[in-house]
């Protein structure tokens, strides 16, 4: 996924129109100073300690995270990229691949539904260009909304592989999300970053905007 540089998602959503990108939640828990920044209209700001601090004075979001989109690789901040497909979205699986993350204890610090453009939908997939599916993925991707989510914790771009099976549904375990809501290779309704390159340049692609370093109070429940 990062054969060709990453394009702003922003800047191609304005060439779609305004309502095609639609923010789920923009909700930080570490919100340092906002009312004041969100008040005075201030759209970003970067703070005495070194935290970005992104608000608008339209929807009084505020984002804040001191790491770059892509986390730490290899340490509890390690992050991936994991995208509910147009498919998923249709058959309300959305909610049900968010638990199974949620559960196993990882944090969800990105989230928001994208309808892609084709353009968008090729960029993704640009490493698959000469592949003879590469068409009809796109057209696939850009066919619906899709759900876009960044993961933290260890191990996860690994883990979140493993979570969602195999690429081809049928030779996917019981228990894996593909394995137990997909059949068919075309339909098998998530996306995962498959390598710490590939998710940094996913995260930077599909969240140019930055997500959000928040506190998890169960953390040291999670991991000793
Ligand atoms: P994804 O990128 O969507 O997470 O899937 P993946 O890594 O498991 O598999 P990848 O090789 O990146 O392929 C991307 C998607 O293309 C469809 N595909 N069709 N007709 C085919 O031979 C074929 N091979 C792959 C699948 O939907 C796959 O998820
Ligand atoms: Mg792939």
């Amino acid at each position: 996924m990062f054969a060709r540089s990453a394009r702003s998602i922003a800047s191609m959503a304005r060439t779609r129109g305004a309502t095609s990108t639609r923010s789920m939640s923009a909700v930080a828990a570490r919100v340092i100073a906002t009312p004041l920044y969100a008040k005075a209209g201030l759209a970003l700001a970067t703070a005495a300690a070194g935290t970005t601090i992104i608000a608008t004075s339209n929807n009084k979001a505020a984002q804040c995270d001191a790491l770059p989109v892509y986390g730490v690789p290899g340490t509890n901040q390690e992050r991936t990229f994991l995208a509910v497909k147009p498919d998923g979205v249709q058959r309300g699986l959305i909610g049900d691949i968010i638990a199974r993350f949620e559960k196993r204890g990882y944090k969800l610090v990105g989230l928001k539904m994208v309808w892609p453009t084709l353009e968008m939908a090729q960029d993704h997939y640009a490493d698959l260009s000469k592949k003879g599916f590469y068409g009809g993925l796109c057209k696939f991707f850009s066919s619906g909304p899709i759900v876009c989510m960044c993961w933290e914790g260890k191990d996860i771009i690994k883990q979140g592989r493993q979570m969602l099976g195999e690429t081809q549904p049928l030779a996917s375990k019981p228990g894996s999300i593909r394995g137990d809501f997909s059949i068919d290779l075309g339909r098998n309704i998530c996306h995962g970053s498959d390598s710490p390159e590939a998710a940094e340049h996913e995260l930077k692609m599909w969240f140019p905007e930055g997500v959000n370093d928040w506190g998890k109070a169960v953390d040291s429940s999670v991991y000793e």
